[in-house]
């Protein structure tokens, strides 16, 4: 057999087919050429400069929405879709955002929950990159227990009112439309909320340390008066919302594994080229412990989302091996990008270099779409069929 591949020790993609190597080579080519020379500048802003420019061309790509089918998506595999997101996430957990809750969250919703007018007028829009969405779940006072949100929406006339707040809302300051979850008395349900609707104000949240190269929102609702076709007719509870988040943390456990090669590639690169000592550090016994653990966690994370992927794809992924994704490719990521990191030297502190802007925004990666302790709770809960979450 063939000695392996460093970049790709056990062949993992040896088993895409032809569609799924395109779909990989065309994100990735994307991401190198139109994304990677510009984030470094955009993480130290704290900003995306032209997300509307950006959402278009993503749109032209036909990544927004890409696993969904018709309303002008594009109706790919689960696999294409985890690629798309492992190629983004490779260059920044923000662009990857971006992507997913356009597609996975705010699209999704619709998708799956919408009558056929939302569907129509919303998802062709956002496929193309021309309407921006939002996902509101988490509120001040309501992170991991989403089921306490205080967020409301009652009924008057034939109309709702919407009154409440949400905080840390991805694209919320930029979005045209926020699919909102709100307590009723009927139950919690999902609202489709133009954001140019009297009431609704979003508000940039600065001094992020992490996920620099997002927009991050605090939204508010005041009064928000929405006519009873802007609620999802088919979201009933709190199922609703959770089901959309399979959906993310399927995105997310294959960025994480794109978070982690690019960190793994720097570390590779690095240890090659610098010198200590009369030798390039490569030489070093410690060194290649560390890339040796780096290549173990890359490939194997590499491996869960393909599997997870495949799994997916036959209809049979069940959502406590979502969160086995979530938990375990996070946790390689970060391990990865904190040896990464450290085998860098001083150079490693700097955006220079992408390892410890990786290793920060993979805080955000490990606390969004439910914490790692969370996901261990979701873990223990389908070993022992005992829930341990209050
Ligand atoms: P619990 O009573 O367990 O569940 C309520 C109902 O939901 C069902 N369910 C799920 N359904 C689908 N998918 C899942 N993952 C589900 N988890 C639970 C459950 O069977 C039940 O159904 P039914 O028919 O019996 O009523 O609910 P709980 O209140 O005990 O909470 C469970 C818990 C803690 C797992 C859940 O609330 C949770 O996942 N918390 C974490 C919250 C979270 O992940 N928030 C994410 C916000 S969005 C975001 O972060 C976007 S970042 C995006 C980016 O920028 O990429
Ligand atoms: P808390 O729930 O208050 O948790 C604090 C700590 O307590 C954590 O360590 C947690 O694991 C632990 N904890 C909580 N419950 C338990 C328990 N039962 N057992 C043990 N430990 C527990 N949300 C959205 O709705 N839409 C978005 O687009 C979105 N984008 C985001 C973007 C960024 C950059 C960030 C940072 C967050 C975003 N979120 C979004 C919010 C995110 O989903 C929440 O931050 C996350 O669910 C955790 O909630 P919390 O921050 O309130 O932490």
């Amino acid at each position: 057999p063939a000695a392996p591949d460093p970049l790709d020790f056990l062949a993992v993609d040896s088993s895409l087919s032809a569609e799924e190597t395109a779909v990989r080579d065309t994100v990735r080519e994307f991401g190198r050429r139109e994304l990677l020379p510009h984030v470094a500048e955009w993480f130290e802003a704290g900003t995306i400069p032209d997300p509307r420019g950006l959402a278009r061309r993503v749109g032209q790509l036909g990544l927004f929405g890409m696993h969904l089918d018709g309303y002008g998506c594009a109706g790919t595999s689960a696999v294409c879709y985890g690629l798309a997101c492992r190629e983004l996430e490779a260059v920044d957990s923000g662009l990857r955002s971006f992507v997913s809750v356009q597609g996975s969250l705010a699209m999704a919703a619709i998708h799956r929950y919408g009558s056929k007018e939302q569907k129509s007028h919303w998802l062709p829009r956002m496929a193309a990159g021309e309407a921006i969405g939002c996902f509101g779940l988490t509120e001040p006072d309501s992170g991991s227990d989403p089921g306490s949100m205080r967020t409301r929406a009652r009924r008057d006339g034939s109309d709702w009112v919407l009154d409440g707040a949400k905080m840390w809302i991805t694209n919320g300051s930029i979005a045209d439309v926020a699919v909102v979850w709100a307590a009723t008395d009927e139950g919690i349900r999902g609202f489709v909320v133009p954001t140019d609707t009297p009431g609704f104000t979003a508000t940039v949240i600065h001094r992020k340390l992490s996920l620099r190269a997002s927009v991050t929102s605090a939204l508010s609702f005041d009064g928000v008066r929405l006519p009873e076709s802007a609620r999802l007719p088919l979201a009933e509870g709190l199922g609703a919302p959770l089901s959309c988040l399979n959906e993310a943390r399927f995105g997310i456990l294959w960025g994480a594994a794109g978070a982690a090669r690019a960190c793994y590639e720097a570390a590779l690169d690095y240890a090659a080229s610098r010198e200590q000592f009369g030798s390039p550090i490569a030489a070093f016994q410690l060194t290649q412990r560390k890339l040796a653990d780096m290549v173990v966690d890359v490939n194997q994370a590499a491996l869960t989302a393909l599997h997870l992927g495949r799994l997916k794809d036959a209809g049979a992924c069940h959502h406590h091996q979502v969160s086995f994704g979530k938990l375990a490719n996070v946790a390689a990521a970060q391990r990865v990008a904190a040896r990464a990191r450290s085998l860098h030297g001083a150079n490693g502190i700097t955006l220079d270099y992408p390892v410890l802007r990786h290793m920060l925004n993979l805080e955000t990666v490990a606390t969004y779409e439910g914490t790692e302790e969370i996901h261990a709770l979701s873990l223990g809960q389908a070993v022992t069929g005992v829930s341990a979450f209050r």
